[in-house]
């Protein structure tokens, strides 16, 4: 690794900011080959700072033009300059500095700063980029008030935007023209944003609450006007729900959203003027999936609901990003859940976490929703800061309820509204106003780790009593060997013959608020508790971690029985879709067994008799039907290996898949039945019901289609003759997954024909490409790479290629020659230098190599060429740093 390592930053160091901002003028002159950003900062020293301390600004790859104080330039001897910013001594108590820079945003590839998108500018400044458009106090507790001027040339950029409000535009002399924008709410650096480009507009109007009237827009490329409606019909849903939901009111005249093509994440909240990845805010029913227009609804939602959580309450500094990030997830799954069916939603939300952070959380950069060291900051935006955050919330939601939770967000809102806070501060408000004491629930912000709950249980038929017995533990992670029991809210049932037994917990009063008395929520605070409920006449299977009541793993020792039980009949529509997952896990385990040890593979007829049942009940919602019935993800039971022998990918693959074709065998009547009932002839709409039917649906084409492709006809026809991307996609993978190497190809280059003038459209092919299972994939990805329609630059193709080949093609990936690991490394080296933001997320598969029985040896030795590599990124650097740590001696070379 390169000798002058990048260091860490605490948490335990953080210091009030010296100097404050009373206001921020910015004037930027863009043109072709660079940008001139001249600024007007009014500082003001603040009160506990010594009176010699120096100024210092944060400032990257920025060339000084000028620099003067109160109207005098700065004498050479005044300031000194560095890679990380400029420092002036011996400062007044008060005085204007004015700067001007120079900065290339058209050489920007890292898309961090300011920087051009094919043919416009725009920003990311979260979390470091405004220090690389001027010098400034770029930390999130300096908040001023932005007043920004941006003159361009007017045929090529028409359209000049910034934040808050519009103040004058004029034409000046060749050609150019110039806008000024003001924004009155102070906000820190990190929510600035510029626009300047040929864009277009729809618009619409929303009435707040108090009846002002606010101007919506949303700005594309021309082309794209026609994909705006449902980003902008989203947009009023979120504004309206978070008025009732939350009591927040939009405070602007204006709300503006702007599609850019090169994005490095999904979208981001500046206020007034949210930017979106262009995949994130366009949608038609000819381009876009079902799931495509959902994740619209909600990073919408997400980004608005930023303005309050977020803006108005910022961070004191980015150790606290769960605070806006984990609160702002949790309320766009609270939206997305009133939006569809909720129970459908929360199943998504869990395989997130139980595949993707529960990993994480057991992995090198395993991290406490707080983390309390940094190297690079953007590491940080991980499934813990905002999935487990959101986890965190609701928990709250839970053991408070949702009156004095709704009463706590009130005063959280209320006393901090226009500060920079810490997620201290959130549990206070969440404490002050419900009275209750949540001294050990902050546990949770700062002990990295899955916790796992062991329950046992006794049943005393003679007294009717039964009884469970739950211990709690938290695996160690880097830095952390021994943790604090967690307060753990454990949703849950008891199970008898006919449906949900009432529950008489001993030693507790029932509760007035809940009409319902068969399902309860347990408070676990201890490493060992014990819970008697009297009066159980029969013996019950316990419906346990209802609605996945917090972010845990759970052991209770279920027999098959009891899922197929759970499953079929208990009250909570989580803990069915849980129950069938169970089941369909141990009997997937089953077969690896039996490939493991060349016995004859039998599928558990429980198990296909059980997905009969599930398609012939009509009463249950399509789309749960196909929750349950779509079996765990290769990663996702990887992921469980890990905590046993450590995961073998080819068995688990080879066993997944024999278990999907014995289930279309014995199930092809009930398949092929419900796929023919569920057909629709209206209109295309992204409703419920809709997206249910299509749901189901799918996942019986694909069952029908996995067994030796008997009935891939059907899939062909569909692929011919959809009228929607959502069963055209689902066609295709049928067809690719499946049939043979001719209908397959064919299919490709059909669907390449028809949508390569459509760019998202596309990244969807390269996608299905990459995660195709059957055929030399990584020779095909390898390819790709050279297709016209492929660009190293533009984040969305890297991730649709590159990362679903390592991220969801564990097979190919993880090939035994190492050759997938290779390729990853050669990835991480091209964009490293360019783009380190997207590689060090690229790093992110080879960092799990403790889970890979077999492969580790050849994934550290990936990670181990990358940590060679010169001038390797801060980014990079840590996620191979600490992954290369986690490596105990003992383990290196025995794997
Ligand atoms: N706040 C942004 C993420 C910024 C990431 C910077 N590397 C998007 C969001 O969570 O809303
Ligand atoms: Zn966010």
């Amino acid at each position: 690794m390169r000798s002058a390592n990048p260091v860490a930053i605490y948490l335990k160091d953080y210091q009030l900011p010296s100097y404050l901002l009373e206001s921020t003028d910015l004037h930027f002159e863009l043109y072709e080959d660079y940008t001139l950003v001249h600024s007007r900062l009014q500082l003001r020293r603040s009160e506990d700072c010594a009176v010699d301390a120096p100024l210092w600004l944060h400032g990257e790859g920025l060339e000084l033009l000028a620099v003067s104080l109160d109207g005098e330039t700065l004498p050479l001897d005044r300031y000194t300059v560095t890679d990380e910013g400029l420092e002036v001594a011996s400062v007044p108590e008060r005085f204007l500095l004015e700067c001007s820079t120079r900065i290339l945003p058209q050489e920007n590839t890292a898309l961090d700063g300011l920087y051009k998108s094919r043919s416009m500018f725009c920003t990311q400044c979260e979390a470091h980029g405004f220090r690389k458009i001027t010098y400034y106090l770029d930390r999130p507790d300096v908040m001023s008030v932005f007043t920004v001027t941006i003159e361009a040339d007017k045929s090529r950029y028409p359209v000049l935007l910034s934040n808050g409000n519009l103040k004058a535009c004029d034409d000046i002399e060749g050609g150019r023209h110039r806008a000024t924008w003001h924004d009155p709410f102070p906000k820190p650096a990190y929510l600035f944003a510029l626009v300047a480009g040929d864009l277009h507009f729809i618009e619409d109007a929303f009435r707040t609450c108090s009846g002002r009237d606010v101007c919506l827009r949303i700005y594309v490329e021309q082309k794209d006007l026609g994909k705006c409606d449902h980003a902008m019909r989203s947009l009023k849903h979120s504004m309206r729900w978070d008025e009732e939901v939350y009591g927040r009111e939009y405070d602007l005249d204006i709300f503006n959203i702007v599609a850019v093509d090169d994005f490095n994440m999904g979208a981001m909240e500046n206020k007034g003027l949210n930017i979106f990845n262009s995949s994130c805010v366009l949608c038609s029913p000819e381009t876009t999936t079902d799931q495509g227009f959902q994740r619209v609804e909600s990073i919408v939602a997400h980004e608005y609901f930023h303005n309050w959580s977020g803006n108005r309450v910022t961070c004191r500094d980015w150790f606290q990003l769960s605070l806006k990030e984990g609160f702002t997830v949790f309320r766009d799954a609270s939206f997305s859940a009133d939006m569809g069916s909720a129970t459908v939603r929360r199943v998504e939300e869990v395989n997130v976490l139980r595949t993707s952070q529960f990993a994480e959380d057991a992995g090198p950069m395993a991290h406490p929703v707080r983390p309390e060291s940094v190297i690079e900051i953007n590491n940080f935006y991980t499934v813990t800061v905002y999935e487990k955050g959101a986890e965190l919330v609701r928990m709250l939601h839970t053991l408070l309820g949702p009156e004095a939770f709704r009463r706590g967000s009130d005063l959280y809102f209320e006393r901090h509204d226009g500060q920079a806070v810490t997620c201290e501060d959130f549990v206070r408000a969440m404490e002050d106003a419900s009275g209750t004491d949540l001294v050990q629930f902050r546990n949770w912000y700062s002990q990295a780790g899955t916790p796992l709950l062991t329950v046992r249980d006794e049943y005393d038929a003679d007294a009717g009593r039964y009884t469970l017995h739950v211990t709690q533990s938290c695996p160690p992670t880097p830095g952390q060997a021994s943790k604090q029991p967690f307060v753990i809210p454990l949703a849950m049932g008891l199970l008898g013959e006919a449906g949900n037994l009432p529950l008489h917990l001993a030693n507790a009063e029932p509760d007035p608020d809940t009409a319902d008395n068969t399902r309860c929520v347990l408070v676990l605070d201890q490493a060992q508790q014990s819970f008697v409920f009297e009066q159980v006449k029969e013996k019950p299977v316990p419906s346990l971690l209802r609605g996945f009541s917090a972010p845990v793993r759970l052991d209770y020792g279920f027999t098959k029985a009891d899922l197929y039980a759970l499953m079929s009949r208990d009250d909570d529509g989580f803990v069915r879709w849980d129950s069938a997952q169970a089941l369909a896990t141990r009997v997937i385990q089953d077969v690896e067994k039996q490939i493991q040890g060349s016995a004859t593979v039998v599928v558990d007829p429980m198990l296909t008799g059980a997905w009969r049942g599930l398609l012939s009940d009509e009463s249950i919602d399509p789309a749960m039907v196909a929750e349950m019935i779509t079996l765990p993800g290769e990663n996702y039971l990887a992921e469980l290996a890990s905590h046993t022998a450590g995961a073998n990918v080819d068995t688990i693959h080879n066993a997944r898949w024999a278990v999907q074709a014995e289930i279309a065998r014995t199930c092809s009547g009930q398949l092929l039945e419900t796929y023919h009932r569920l057909a629709q002839d209206e209109p295309y709409a992204p409703s419920a019901d809709q997206v249910a039917a299509r749901s189901l649906r799918n996942t019986c084409l694909e069952y029908l289609g996995c067994a030796l492709g008997v009935h891939l006809e059907l899939a062909l026809e569909q692929f011919d003759t959809a009228s929607n991307m959502t069963d055209r996609l689902a066609a295709l993978r049928v067809i690719v997954f499946y049939g043979e190497e001719a209908q397959r190809e064919r299919a490709l280059d059909q669907f390449y024909r028809d949508w390569r003038h459509d760019t998202l459209v596309i990244n969807q092919w390269f996608s299905l490409q990459a995660a195709m299972p059957l055929g030399d994939t990584l020779a095909r990805v390898r390819e790709l790479l050279l297709h016209p329609a492929f660009d190293l630059r533009n984040p969305n193709k890297v991730r649709a290629l590159v990362s679903v080949f390592t991220g969801q093609n564990p097979v190919h990936f993880h090939r035994v020659d190492g050759q997938g690991y290779q390729f990853l490394g050669d990835m991480v080296a091209k964009l490293d230098g360019s783009n380190p933001q997207l590689a060090s997320r690229l790093v992110v598969p080879l960092t799990k190599w403790h889970n890979y029985r077999g492969r580790a040896d050849l994934m550290c030795a990936q990670l181990e060429r990358i940590a060679l590599l010169p001038d390797l990124s801060p980014d990079v650097f840590e996620l191979v740093k600490k992954s290369l740590d986690a490596r105990e001696p003992a383990q290196a070379g025995s794997r």
